[in-house]
């Protein structure tokens, strides 16, 4: 992969790599994922309180995000078929290796798929079993304004995440709050059927340093 240029944020510990993935390679990648949705289709979670999430979701590797009425937990299993999780693709994992530094391996992917009007509301990333790792957010498709502010609370910062584009949560940004407030619907045609993907990589199990 060729070298990627990281920009400064406003944010400590928020890391950016605005365009990461040039044309071909976020062609290649949607190929990647709906590749594997005949395995891990795309479902719409419900909220521990019963709400179901604007947003539709599926994951790859050997374990998922999922949440329902139980709660939000990491399992091997897709909620709906039973079935093991597709594998992350191979390209995600050398983006991994060429930003975040990190020399354990994600073992989750969450697969966000935005479509007309869904959105992701305020939250943390805290389910992992080590919050030391970071999380690697890549976005494809249409743009998204992306909200994050500091785990304690306080004043958020708002910023346009376009396709291609990739970012992490490290450092003392790991548990900073953060969310999509709005999709900017028709400003890309990359994904088949419209909206935005967004593929978050994770640490999610016990995994040695
Ligand atoms: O879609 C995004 O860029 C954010 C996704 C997210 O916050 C999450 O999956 O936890």
């Amino acid at each position: 992969m060729s070298a990627i240029l990281e920009v400064k944020t406003a944010v400590e510990g928020f890391r950016l790599w605005p365009g990461a993935l040039d044309a071909q390679a976020q062609t290649d990648l949607v190929d990647a994922v709906f590749a594997r949705l005949e395995a891990g289709p795309f479902y719409r979670p419900q909220t521990p309180g019963g709400r179901p999430f604007s947003v539709q979701m599926s994951n790859f590797g050997p374990l998922g995000w999922v949440s329902d009425p139980v709660g939000y937990r990491y399992q091997p299993t897709h909620p709906e078929t039973g079935r093991a999780w597709p594998d992350i693709p191979p390209v995600l994992l050398d983006l991994w290796d060429a930003t975040v530094g990190e020399p354990r391996r994600p073992d989750a992917c969450l697969v966000n798929l935005y479509r007309e009007g869904a959105k992701m509301g305020l939250h943390q990333d805290k389910d992992e079993a080590d919050l030391g790792a970071p999380v690697l957010s890549v976005s494809l498709g249409d743009a998204a304004m992306f909200r994050i502010g500091a785990a304690q609370g306080g004043r958020t910062t708002t910023l346009r995440l376009d396709s291609g584009d990739v970012c992490a949560l490290t450092g003392p940004a790991r548990l900073a709050r953060h969310g999509i407030d709005r999709v900017l619907e028709g400003s890309s045609r990359l994904i088949p059927g419209g909206g935005r993907l967004n593929l978050t990589l994770r640490v999610a199990g016990i995994s040695p340093r």
